[in-house]
């Protein structure tokens, strides 16, 4: 068998990391802070500070990024999310968006 090897003499072109993408909350009027806090526990695993937090920044401001995720995950987060405000009567809504 032939064991030598030749020296390379093509490299693989570097190609750019897949970009992460937003999940992002949006206020609403009637979604209570409760709940939002809640769906921020159960679907994003942040504490109840980090959700506190989260929740009181889209209330004031109008909208909060939650976390950043490979696109497919993100997509199926903020879907599940908002799913479960839908599924509860309330109008909570996530999206998500490239980072730039
Ligand atoms: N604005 C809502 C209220 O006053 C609470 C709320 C906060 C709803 C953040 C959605 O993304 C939201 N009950």
């Amino acid at each position: 068998m032939n064991t030598t090897t030749k020296p390379r003499t093509s490299t693989r072109p570097r190609v750019e990391r897949p970009k992460l993408h937003k999940v992002i909350l949006l206020n609403d009027d009637f979604t209570p802070r409760e709940f939002v806090v809640a769906v921020l526990k159960a679907e994003f695993r942040l504490t109840e500070d980090q959700s506190y937090r989260v929740m009181i920044t889209a209330h004031r401001k109008g909208s909060c990024v939650v976390a950043v995720f490979p696109r497919d995950v993100a997509e199926t987060k903020a879907t599940r999310a908002t799913d479960a405000g839908k599924a509860a009567g309330f109008p909570l809504q996530f999206t998500t968006e490239p980072e730039e």
